[in-house]
């Protein structure tokens, strides 16, 4: 038996994306709202306004994963909720809501992870410069001091950042996600403050919750040149550098990666280096495909090329290389010596509710079952893997594409918020319970120990 006993099965959410109620109980714009308002951003111009209702629903949810089966929980908490300016007053209603939540998630006994910011900027923040402003450290670290006094004696897992790269890069280097900005200073500024940000929450952390397990999820890919040429090999240790390399190498080993070190090191203070390389304790790794890099004339110079033709591809076009996966699992085990643990794995489909009203989905449970088994690969070939969470629980608003790509292994009905498991729902269920049972015949440890 590769997985243990204590294993995570879990499944991961972002505040933004499923909970809805955007101006209800005191909670102010955030980043997205804001972006969202100029038409021709996302797809259909759909808005998040209420997306997955989970605001109300989080309770039919929680039920939810418990049938399933699910030991963990990772959500986000919704920064322009707690905090409408971003600093000072708080938000009684929005800070109750998640002690609606945990609360229910503890009574289910799902463990709840905690993840400071799934990319919803409160937009009073942006107004004085968002991440380019290097007092949004301080401003960063006293939220992360509100949420840890607030549910610190329930919550001991924290993130402090889902995947910083991509909205650093999307949000202020390409313009592709909110703010919608694509500026050199300001995508290397950004990658500074988000470093020193961490580092500086992770302190709050330790200081105000005792006994608390930090990380920072990452989005790790191999980037493969898309052709033999120089150019492109190049391009590829180019994107490699800021898709991999800007959060975890400063975050571990107080350095930025050489390719980055001349752009970033203007903002760098006496100081800084050291202040975002405190310890964790876990490294959380979001992985879903390789990308397969060109030159390019983005500030990168690389742009994201199409996969070689013998790759199998998603629904939405993304590769399917499980080798990958298993490879990334074992270059962070070499590399941070850090018990890892996946916390989004999933993918897209075109879902449909076939005539007897179930959605089978059997190109997600291919996708899952070959994504789990070169994770047993890794575990069995060294890598301290501990958790796994699915990307997504539920269909939901995903970012650019609106709700036009379904990530769920629950079927959510746009009209009547209706939730429905999808056949791969059964399917991640009952391997859970397969790995249950022959962990522990007696059935002592159906829970997480850790
Ligand atoms: C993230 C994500 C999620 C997406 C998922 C599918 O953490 O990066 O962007 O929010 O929905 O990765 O694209």
């Amino acid at each position: 038996m590769t997985i243990r006993p204590t294993f995570l099965w879990g499944a991961s959410t972002s505040a933004f994306q499923i909970e809805g109620a955007a101006h209800l109980d005191g909670r102010a714009d955030s980043i997205w709202d804001v972006y969202l308002r100029a038409p021709g951003r996302v797809s259909h111009n759909d808005t998040a306004e209420t997306a997955c209702d989970h605001y109300h629903r989080y309770a039919a949810d929680v039920a939810l994963m418990r049938d399933l089966g699910l030991n963990a929980y990772r959500f986000s908490v919704a920064w322009p909720r707690l905090l409408p300016q971003g600093r000072g007053a708080a938000n009684e209603a929005g800070l109750a809501f998640y002690d609606r939540l945990i609360d229910a998630l503890l009574a289910a006994e799902i463990e709840p992870w905690l993840c400071l910011y799934h990319w919803d900027l409160p937009q009073a923040l942006e107004a004085l410069g968002g991440w380019q402003n290097r007092d949004i450290a301080g401003w960063f670290a006293d939220y992360a001091a509100l949420v840890a006094r607030r549910y610190g004696d329930r919550v001991k897992r924290f993130a402090t950042f889902n995947e910083p790269c991509v909205f650093t890069l999307f949000g202020y280097g390409l313009g592709w996600h909110a703010p919608g900005i694509a500026d050199r200073a300001a995508l290397h500024k950004a990658i500074h403050h988000v470093n020193l940000g961490h580092g500086r929450a992770v302190d709050v952390l330790r200081r105000d919750v005792a006994g608390a397990s930090i990380g920072a999820i990452h989005n790790r890919q191999p980037c493969y040149p898309a052709s033999d040429s120089a150019e492109d090999a190049a391009a590829a240790l180019r994107l490699a550098a800021y898709w991999n390399d800007a959060f975890p190498f400063p975050q571990a080993f107080a350095c930025y990666p050489p390719e980055l070190q001349e752009a970033v090191a203007p903002y760098i203070a006496a100081g800084d280096m050291a202040q975002i390389a405190r310890p964790v304790d876990w490294f959380g790794l979001n992985h879903y495909s390789p990308h397969y890099v060109k030159a390019g004339s983005n500030l990168m110079g690389a742009s994201f090329g199409p996969p070689p033709a013998e790759v199998p591809r998603s629904a939405i076009g993304w590769p399917v290389v499980p080798e990958a996966f298993r490879d990334t699992l074992l270059d962070i085990h070499s590399r941070f010596r850090l018990p890892i643990y996946v916390l989004e794995n999933g993918t897209a489909a075109n879902d449909i509710v076939d005539a007897s009203g179930s959605i089978q989905d059997d190109g997600r449970i291919g996708y899952l079952k070959a994504y789990t088994t070169a994770m047993e690969q890794a575990i069995a070939a060294g890598a301290d893997v501990r958790g796994y969470f699915v990307w997504s629980l539920l269909d939901n608003f995903e970012w650019g594409a609106g709700y036009s790509q379904r990530f769920g292994i629950v079927y959510v009905d746009r009209a009547t918020q209706r939730r429905i498991p999808k056949a791969s729902a059964r399917w991640y269920s009952n391997m859970i319970a397969a790995h249950r049972a022959s962990d522990d015949p007696a059935g002592r440890h159906n829970r997480a120990e850790e």
